[in-house]
């Protein structure tokens, strides 16, 4: 006999297992399907094609004071969640497909960027160009609809933002542009100083448009950025790779000296990495490698009691005071990590590489550390919401008065920082560390928050409900947690998403790479250019 009694009993117990787990696994992604579908719905029935949408009030409006012409910021940004939502659902697929084909009619027949507005250059190129390409990428591998609507829409979005990068003599782009005339517009409060982060996440859309199209002239515009800003300020040896969050687009030259990971710093250091892993010019890990180095140097700290790893700020400089604030937008952190070191492979399959080196290994580590914290900031929240920004404990600052303090003594939340705009970030990062590590525990903190936004964010809708107002939350510390009347496009675009990927199994992250608004494209070989040939660094250090 084969098996004994016993063995028998064991193997049965463990298939029996693997069913509940399947099946376990297939409702948190339909349950986390219909969340999107819910909130969608409630979008299309009562605020279809506008940019800005408020599900309580129903109110919509378009961006920028255009009221005939939107620029499509849910509907383009939402557009390839569905379609990978689509390719794995085992109950939603047909309500997908109905969605995905009514959005490309959209685009193809009223989606018109001839707009006499000056748009952000940042937010329009991560969501609507981001969002057009991969919708473009997704919908030709998946076989649906026409990618061509999307790619032709993508390619006139791009030659009317182009003009940015030749109207300054550094290449540096003003933080605006008008969409009809072409012309430029300084950022309007901070001095004219463009946002650091924002002038350096533009680069990823606009080098896999020049992949797809054989036409160099994105990608050679996008880079122009880097000599400027890296020579100008000997960003390297003067600041170990850690930029100011204010460039003066004139000059290249840094405005202040205020220094953080959180809002107008954080993408600066995602698209190091991520355009290394998207066409593997070392440059550019390079120049991450040594702003990790600065980070782990100048701004990694713990909390007391418990040792909390955060990444606080240098508002003055790297030789002022760490501030222990740290932004929700901070939590990305965990995920970037863990790619550089593993480069989208399984840790220990990263582990036997011949680039894994201590600093890889330093980096995954803190990987952890960081998402267990940016974790905490949401389980150690009575209503399981995250705010927006938190102070960690570090023993220094006096003045925490009318601040409310976590239960074990770690962290504060100023009155002020209380809400909760459904952020990607912290689930971002476990959606990365559950596929390079395959830890269980991942997953179950993902389930945890993903409850949290459905019984906050979405009122607590019935699963049967076919439309859910899902929305923002005021203050994530009031019992119960007081609602915004707002609803953000990264809702759909990102978060969703990024939970919908976590309770997928084989996913491949060294084949695709994520803009900073979640949309994936793949990594560029010459097999996937259109000429051909691999697009390379046109710049060097002098
Ligand atoms: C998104 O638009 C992007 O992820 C951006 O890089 C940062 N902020 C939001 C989400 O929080």
């Amino acid at each position: 006999m084969l098996f004994t009694k016993g063995l028998l009993a064991a193997v049965v117990a463990y298939i029996a297992f693997l069913v509940y787990q399947s099946h376990s696994l297939d409702n948190k992604r339909n349950a986390i399907e219909l969340a999107f579908l819910q909130s969608w719905r409630d979008y299309t029935r009562h605020g279809w094609d506008a940019d800005v949408y408020r599900p309580i009030s129903k109110a919509k409006s378009n961006m920028y004071g255009s009221d005939s012409k939107p620029l499509g910021w849910i509907i383009v940004d939402s557009i390839d969640s569905m379609l990978l939502m689509y390719n794995s659902s085992r109950k939603n697929q047909e309500h997908f497909k109905t969605e995905i084909l009514r959005v490309e009619d959209w685009v193809s027949t009223k989606l018109d960027y001839d707009i006499d507005v000056s748009v952000s250059l940042f937010e329009t190129t991560i969501r609507m160009l981001g969002g057009l390409l991969s919708a473009f990428y997704l919908s030709d591998e998946m076989n649906i609809g026409d990618p061509s609507i999307y790619l032709a829409k993508a390619t006139d979005l791009a030659n009317r933002m182009l003009p940015a990068f030749e109207n300054t003599a550094t290449g540096i782009p003003y933080s605006s542009i008008n969409l009809h005339t072409g012309v430029s517009e300084k950022n309007h409060v901070d001095d004219g100083a463009s946002s650091t982060a924002e002038f350096t996440t533009l680069q990823l859309e606009f080098k896999y448009l020049s992949a797809i199209t054989g036409d160099d002239k994105y990608w050679r515009a996008v880079e122009k950025v880097y000599k400027p800003l890296y020579e100008e300020n000997n960003l390297i040896d003067t600041y170990k790779g850690l930029a100011p969050i204010y460039v003066y687009p004139d000059t290249a030259s840094f405005r202040g000296r205020n220094v953080r990971l959180g809002s107008r710093g954080d993408s600066f250091y995602e698209y190091l990495l991520k355009q290394y892993l998207q066409s593997h010019e070392t440059l550019y890990y390079d120049l991450y490698r040594k702003s990790m180095e600065g980070v782990k140097q100048h701004l990694v700290s713990k909390s007391s009691p418990n040792g909390l790893v955060y990444i606080g700020e240098r508002e003055h400089g790297l030789f002022g005071p760490l501030s222990s604030k740290m932004d929700h937008l901070v939590c990305f952190m965990g995920g970037l990590l863990a790619m550089g070191a593993t480069e989208g492979l399984h840790i220990s399959k990263a582990r036997e590489q011949a680039f894994w080196d201590t600093k890889r290994e330093e980096d995954w580590i803190l990987a952890e550390e960081l998402t267990y914290t940016c974790y905490q900031m949401y389980h150690q929240i009575p209503s399981g919401l995250a705010p927006e920004i938190v102070v960690f404990n570090d023993q220094i600052s006096s003045s925490t008065h009318g601040w409310w303090k976590s239960e074990k003594g770690d962290f504060y939340v100023k009155p002020a920082d209380a809400h909760n705009l459904q952020r990607p970030e912290t689930v971002e990062s476990i959606m990365f560390l559950y596929h390079l590590t395959k830890d269980q525990k991942y997953r179950n903190w993902g389930w945890e928050i993903f409850q949290a936004f459905q019984k906050h964010s979405g009122q607590s809708c019935k699963p049967s409900d076919a439309e859910c107002p899902y929305t923002c939350i005021s203050n994530v510390l009031a019992d119960p947690p007081t609602k915004a009347d707002n609803v953000e496009s990264f809702w759909l675009a990102e978060t969703l998403k990024y939970l919908h990927l976590l309770f997928q199994d084989d996913i491949d992250l060294s084949s695709i790479v994520f803009n900073t608004e979640a949309h994936p494209f793949p990594i560029i070989t010459p097999e996937q250019t259109k000429n051909g040939t691999l697009l390379n660094t046109g710049w060097s250090f002098d």
